[in-house]
């Protein structure tokens, strides 16, 4: 994967940071904005969609199955390279959850289908040593996270939308699904995820997003 699969980078830090800029004006930034998860659905400083916004680096890579392949790599002590018959024969769940992006909006009860991380982590067996995971997209987007927010519960790899297949403006074949923080933190064309001992910040978290993203504490910039 080379610089080539993302060419509007560029194009893109300008939005972001004309973005930021109003933010800062309208002293958004500032306002310390507070929410309680226990009480109220909606994160600090969200607005409710009903529509489902595309966000990305511009790039929509066409990955066949075919081709698709899902690599689990790095310190674990059984490397994985699934291909897609091998995916989905894997347990697959369903799961409704919520979704919250940085650009402040959220959409509720959003229904995938796919595999648990959980259920990966099984067959991939992390080393002791190993504590945040690097994803990489077919675009290539990269992410991080701490292995536990990684491994948690709710979070799956999808294939399926509301029971039909994961578009690809969506980030089909698979993307990963994790509710519980900003929707950067969940790759679209996910195909690598390597298991380091070190954290290994991804495209945003590089270009001054928060390293841990969690909209109930409004972390959205460093
Ligand atoms: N591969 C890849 N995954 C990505 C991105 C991207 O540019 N490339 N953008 C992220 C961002 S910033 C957001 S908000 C969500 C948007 O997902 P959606 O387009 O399905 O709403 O995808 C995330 N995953
Ligand atoms: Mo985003």
């Amino acid at each position: 994967m080379d610089q080539e699969d993302v060419p509007l980078e560029g194009q893109i830090r300008e939005k972001l940071v004309r973005t930021k800029e109003r933010w800062a004006e309208e002293g958004r930034l500032l306002t310390g904005t507070t929410a309680d998860p226990t009480r109220d659905r909606l994160p600090p400083g969200q607005t409710l969609v009903k529509d489902w916004p595309v966000l990305d680096l511009g790039v929509q890579p066409d990955v066949s199955t075919a081709k698709f392949r899902l690599r689990l790599e790095g310190l674990v002590e059984n490397r994985l390279a699934l291909d897609w018959e091998g995916f989905l024969a894997l347990p697959q769940e369903d799961m409704v959850c919520d979704i919250h992006c940085v650009t402040q909006w959220s959409r509720y009860d959003n229904r995938f289908t796919g595999v648990r991380t959980a259920t990966l982590l099984e067959m991939a067996r992390p080393r002791p040593e190993a504590r945040f995971v690097s994803m990489t997209s077919y675009d290539g987007y990269t992410t991080n996270l701490t292995l536990a927010d990684f491994a948690a519960a709710d979070v799956m790899i999808a294939h399926s939308w509301e029971g039909a297949p994961l578009p690809r403006q969506h980030g089909g074949p698979v993307r990963l699904v994790l509710p519980r923080l900003y929707f950067w933190k969940s790759p679209k064309w996910l195909t690598r995820i390597e298991f380091l001992a070190e954290d290994r910040p991804g495209f945003w978290e590089v270009r001054g997003y928060h390293n841990q993203g969690d909209p109930w504490l409004e972390e959205r910039y460093a």
